[in-house]
């Protein structure tokens, strides 16, 4: 049973201007195309193939580099476009941001830190709002694909907002200016699917 490319849940240029069709294209339809596919080639015939991908991160240490790199890949792809909407942005309501107000101070603090985790993420990676095993919010990054379900991680835990600072995610639009694409990136954060995976993912 091999893993799919999940198609986009709005058009490539839902997210203008804040973040374009043609870096949305060549993301979703390469890159994370490219993921899928590797990720398959790289399972092919062994006993990885059958398991969910939750469960291949989270013993990803027993895997080659190739399922570390493309299953990353594949998940966190999966969660971005999840957690991105035309119709994203304000803050979160209810249970998630009396959490949010908890682990950080305020929302203001919370957002300040998340992009400075995504800002000084030397090179290519991820930042991370998590919650943990004992219901505690996070904030982290992790390099190039790695993310907080895999055993390897620093900080672990569900990811319930991935950001991508890659730059093939903004380098069309922004160039080299990463701070810019994560200002732009809070008008498009659906924070509905957020709260809804803080609720599933809090136990
Ligand atoms: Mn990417």
């Amino acid at each position: 049973m091999a893993f799919e490319l999940p198609a986009l849940p709005y058009a490539t240029d839902a997210l203008e201007p804040h973040i374009d069709k043609m870096t949305m294209e060549i993301h979703h339809g390469k890159h994370h195309q490219a993921y899928v596919d590797n990720l398959n080639k790289a399972l092919a015939g062994s006993e990885g193939e059958n398991k969910k991908i939750e469960d291949l991160l989270a013993s990803i240490s027993k895997y080659p580099p190739a399922v570390r790199n493309n299953g990353g890949g594949y998940y966190n792809h999966t969660l971005y476009w999840s957690v991105m909407s035309p119709n994203g942005g304000s803050k979160p309501s209810g249970e998630l941001s009396s959490a949010i107000d908890q682990a950080f101070g305020s929302f203001e603090e919370f957002k300040r830190k998340f992009a400075e985790a995504g800002t000084t993420r030397f090179g290519s990676g991820w930042a991370w709002l998590t919650v943990d095993s004992t219901g505690n919010l996070q904030i982290s990054s992790t390099p190039n694909q790695d993310n907080p379900l895999m055993d390897i991680a620093e900080v672990k835990g569900t990811p319930l907002l991935g950001m991508d600072v890659w730059e093939h995610a903004y380098y069309l639009k922004y160039q080299n200016k990463r701070p810019d694409y994560i200002t732009a990136f809070w008008n498009v954060v659906n924070w509905d699917a957020v709260a809804d995976r803080h609720m599933k993912g809090k136990k």
